[in-house]
């Protein structure tokens, strides 16, 4: 039987209560399918680490977990994966960071990482890498002679060829991902937007099918939109009133309506102009003054990379600056933290709350859309409000689906879902259930191996593609 063999910048290792982080939630009935191993980065430091992985056996899986020297964390990690790529795949192109030393970084660290997994792979294993860290890895490997099927799935949104192409570095990945065999994105829209960067900047020829080809490489580039572990969640959902923080909520709220945003602090996701039109909405409709508490949860991320301590920042100032105006004795109208919340309270959260906005300047999929929808009680549903530029939006068209950056349009959804009547609401919500349980988590990670497993094995090792000539 072939095994699976996942590769991801970090690896979730389950801990001893067995919890799992998100791509471990996807990834759990792919590994019940196949016996597997997980490769990428251990998340530590070290001085010298080793050429080789630290194994660990944890039931159908072995995870391979390797080290990272503080430079590479620094080049390969924070520098162009955080700086440079996600940036320019989300749009924001004034934002991107690029330096020669920390994309040599990164080629560096797909070349070590290549070396150390090729010894590891069988002949028949399927290789599934995840997302923008590791783009290089598939040509890496080849070079090394490996012809296994290879996959590529990339988490968040592909832009169009003209914001790609002003990255340094851009034709050369594009050729890296030509050692693909799969590549999956989440939207058509992001199929799209791959499969014409290859044509117009590398000279790939499009095929029937969405294959594209380049020299003796055929890479097929499809969108597999990601779903939630739905039965989980609900479940989840449906037990989370006797959790002692949704108790806690509720009694604090009162007769006040909920109006929720769940995002990790990033510029992506449109935190402060999120605030900005519920502060509009509170303008432009002053009899909702004091009947409306709008939470927003934001864990702290990437905060070693400047782009992320301006927008706390930006933020925290937004905040101030809001509730100190419109706020009154006994009622502050944005209650912001920045701690996690384990996800039963989650859960529990969103089903409390009778909006969820879900409002990001650009997004890949957007799972907190998915997963607020789920959590919903079926006789008394919220609403989403979504944006148009989140990959959700494509499947969840029943939403309130606004543009972002238009905070009169996002503040009149607000008081359009808080009046909406019952019978739209569950009119709307129970046309986007069918949608998420008929495209699950599972369902796409099914679909995706099976795509993968579909591609033809192309002979022997190929010519390296060339990535690097930056590399030092
Ligand atoms: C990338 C792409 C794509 C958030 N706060 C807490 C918490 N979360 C969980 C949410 C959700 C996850 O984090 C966030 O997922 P998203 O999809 O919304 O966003 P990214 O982290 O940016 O993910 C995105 C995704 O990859 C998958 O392909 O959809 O577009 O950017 O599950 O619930 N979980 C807990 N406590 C929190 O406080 N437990």
């Amino acid at each position: 039987m072939s095994r699976l063999v996942v590769v991801s910048n970090r690896v979730a290792v389950p801990d001893a209560k067995g919890a799992a982080g998100g791509l471990a939630v996807a990834l759990r009935e792919a590994f019940e399918a196949y016996p597997g191993l997980w490769f990428g980065w251990s998340g530590k430091v070290a001085a010298q680490p080793a050429a080789q992985p630290r194994l660990v056996d944890k039931g159908r899986v072995q995870y391979a977990l390797m080290d990272l020297t503080s430079i590479d964390r620094q080049e390969y990690y924070s520098g162009f994966a955080n700086r440079a790529l996600w940036p320019t795949m989300h749009y924001r192109i004034g934002l991107a960071d690029f330096s020669r030393a920390d994309y040599a970084g990164y080629l560096r660290v797909n070349r070590t990482f290549a070396s150390a997994l090729a010894r590891l792979l069988k002949p028949d294993d399927l290789i599934w890498v995840h997302d923008y860290h590791l783009i290089p890895l598939a040509s890496e490997l080849r070079s090394l002679g490996v012809t296994n099927r290879i996959g590529y799935f990339h988490h968040i949104p592909w832009p169009a060829p003209e914001v790609f192409a002003t990255l340094p570095g851009s034709t050369q990945l594009l050729r890296a991902i030509m050692s693909y065999d799969l590549v999956g994105v989440h939207t058509e829209r992001d199929a799209d937007n791959l499969r014409r960067g290859l044509v117009q900047e590398i000279g790939a020829v499009q095929h029937k099918g969405d294959v594209l080809e380049l020299g003796d490489r055929r890479a097929l580039v499809k969108g597999f939109p990601i779903g939630i572990d739905l039965a989980g969640f609900q479940a989840a959902a449906n037990r989370s009133s006797t959790h002692p923080l949704v108790r806690q909520t509720i009694a604090g709220l009162g007769s006040r309506n909920l109006i929720i945003g769940v995002d990790r602090l990033d510029y992506s996701k449109g935190i402060p102009e999120r605030m900005e039109s519920f502060e509009r909405f509170l303008i432009s409709n002053p009899d909702q003054r004091g009947r409306v508490t709008y939470l927003q949860i934001a864990p702290t991320s990437r905060s070693e990379v400047p782009e992320y301590a301006e927008l706390s920042r930006a933020v925290n100032d937004t905040l101030g600056r809001i509730n100190g105006s419109l706020g009154e004795p006994g009622w502050v109208p944005i209650h912001y933290v920045t701690s996690t919340y384990p996800r039963p309270v989650l859960a529990g959260l969103y089903r409390l709350a009778k909006v969820g906005l879900v409002t990001p300047i650009r997004d890949g999929m957007n799972l907190v859309a998915k997963e607020y929808v789920a959590a919903q009680n079926p006789a008394d549903p919220g609403v989403l409000v979504l944006s148009k530029f989140a990959g959700a939006a494509q499947q969840l068209t029943d939403a309130l689906i606004v543009n972002p950056n238009d905070k009169f349009e996002v503040a009149e959804a607000i008081q359009v879902a808080l009046h909406m009547s019952l019978e739209e609401r569950i009119h709307r919500w129970s046309r986007m259930m069918k949608t998420l349980k008929s495209q699950d988590v599972s369902w796409w990670a099914s679909s995706y191996l099976n795509a993968l497993k579909s591609r033809k094995v192309h002979g022997p090792a190929r010519s390296k593609v060339k990535i690097a000539g930056t590399t030092h």
